[in-house]
């Protein structure tokens, strides 16, 4: 997602970074390329107006005011509004008051609801919560096993109330959860239009009786605006709390993701990033702002790998020394394992978005054999990998049980990392980060 986006601005910034003044009629053609850009990602042609408005009127400002370059002044810029359309901060759940607290998962069908229940459950369980599941369809014959089943999975607690009404069924739950110090409730609905008019008012009449905290409409985002459309209906009904954004790992261009908090006013407070429980995401704004221009997202690494419990050599820490040894590869890619996906990590790295990630999603599969050739290897060797020689190579191959076009594969793969890795220390990346926002020094 965001990558033909992210390109495109880039590219155009790129063509203006080195240069000492803008004139208007330069400027002018910067941002009718931005404007392009984010059109051809499907952002609200609303959203685009303002955005490349709003940047032109801070543009001639800034620039009389400041003798910065004409590159600098537009990266921070189009940051800065970046940032502004996807809500400025992260939104946090609503847990005021006393509990237990009702969280509603609303959409269409398909578009992710149960699998965000669970994933939110499992989410919340990491913060001390201790949530209890319950599914209000009661049409779709297969929903309430299959909420089970995801629930298991995350060790959440699951509210069964067979042969009930989804209203019953949401109060039942409301009166056992209380008895049974269960904190959250998540309500996971059944997908409907809205234009159903008894659907929906099943769901005004859940909310009234729930008072839910939170009423969280779940998106696809591969639906693109229509998905916004819909929330904008959902938010009429309802009055949305937030929006949580599906599919993100998909091949959608991101419009969807960036029109939605301007075009309903409810903010995005969570990704989904794939199909395992584990794959959610607090959005934070910042964060995707800085992944779309091109500066991966330091901080969403930081934190995974902190999940992770990884203390010492993690990637950060190598970073920083600018020394990056097969050891660590190896040590990564067990890391990663734990943590979801390689290519989905990696692509959090700064300057790491480019890399060939068909390559690298490949190499999700082949963790195996790669663990298997670097662990045939001496000391020596993972230490330093240009002195793996043809014989060298032949014995390694021999030792893990593959050939030697896969240990060859292997060490040009490590050679692009390590490079990129490197240049991730060149003095233009800092000032990048420097320039276009409140990053701490990494490195
Ligand atoms: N790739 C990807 N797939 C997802 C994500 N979230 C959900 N899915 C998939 O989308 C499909 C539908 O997910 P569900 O959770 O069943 O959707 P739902 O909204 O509960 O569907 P209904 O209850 O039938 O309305 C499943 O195959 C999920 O695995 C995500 O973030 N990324
Ligand atoms: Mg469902």
């Amino acid at each position: 997602m965001f990558s033909n986006l992210s390109d495109r601005i880039n590219n155009t910034i790129r063509k203006v970074r080195g240069r000492g003044r803008l004139t208007a009629q330069e400027l002018d053609g910067v941002l009718r390329e931005i404007k392009l850009s984010l059109l051809e990602a499907d952002v609200h042609y609303k959203v685009t107006k303002s955005f490349v408005n709003k940047i032109r009127e801070k543009a001639i400002g800034k620039e009389i005011e400041k003798s910065l370059s004409p590159g600098e002044v537009i990266s921070s810029i189009v940051y800065e509004e970046m940032v502004h359309i996807l809500g400025e901060k992260n939104e946090a759940l609503n847990f005021s008051g006393n509990p237990p607290f009702v969280i509603m998962v609303v959409g269409l069908q398909g578009s992710g609801k149960t699998t965000t229940t669970a994933k939110l459950a499992r989410f919340l369980r990491t913060k001390g919560r201790n949530p209890i599941l319950v599914s209000c369809d009661p049409y779709r014959p297969a929903a309430k096993q299959q909420l089970s089943i995801m629930a298991k999975r995350v060790n959440a607690a699951v509210f069964e109330n067979d042969g009930s009404s989804a209203v019953d069924t949401a109060k039942a739950c409301l009166k056992f959860a209380k008895q049974a110090g269960k904190d959250v409730i998540i309500l996971d609905t059944a997908g409907r239009l809205h234009i159903e008019e008894d659907l929906m008012q099943e769901l005004e009449e859940i909310k009234k009786i729930t008072s839910p905290k939170e009423i969280l409409f779940v998106a696809d985002a591969m639906m693109g605006q229509e998905a916004v459309n819909i929330a904008l209906e959902f938010n009429k009904r309802l009055n949305l709390s937030g929006v949580i954004f599906t599919k993100i790992d998909g091949d959608a261009r991101g419009g969807a993701v960036l029109s939605i908090k301007s075009v309903t006013g409810s903010p995005i407070k969570f990704i989904g990033t794939g199909e395992k429980v584990e794959d959610i995401e607090l959005f934070h704004p910042d964060r995707v702002a800085s992944r779309i221009l091109g500066m991966g997202d330091m901080l969403t690494l930081v934190e995974k790998v902190k999940q992770a419990e990884t203390k010492d050599t993690d990637i950060i820490k190598k970073l920083k020394t600018r020394q990056f040894t097969l050891d660590d590869f190896l040590e990564q890619i067990r890391k990663v394992k734990k943590m979801g996906s390689l290519a989905g990590t990696l692509k959090l790295i700064p300057g790491l978005s480019k890399i060939r990630l068909g390559n690298m999603e490949e190499m999700d599969k082949e963790t195996k054999s790669i663990e298997a050739v670097i662990l045939s290897m001496t000391k020596e060797e993972r230490k330093n990998f240009r002195i793996i020689n043809a014989s060298r190579k032949r014995r390694i191959a021999k030792g893990s049980g593959t050939r030697v076009p896969d240990v060859n594969r292997l060490l040009k793969q490590f050679n692009e990392l390590s490079h990129m890795m490197k240049g991730l220390n060149k003095r233009k990346a800092m000032q990048m980060m420097q320039n276009l926002g409140s990053y701490p020094k990494m490195f």
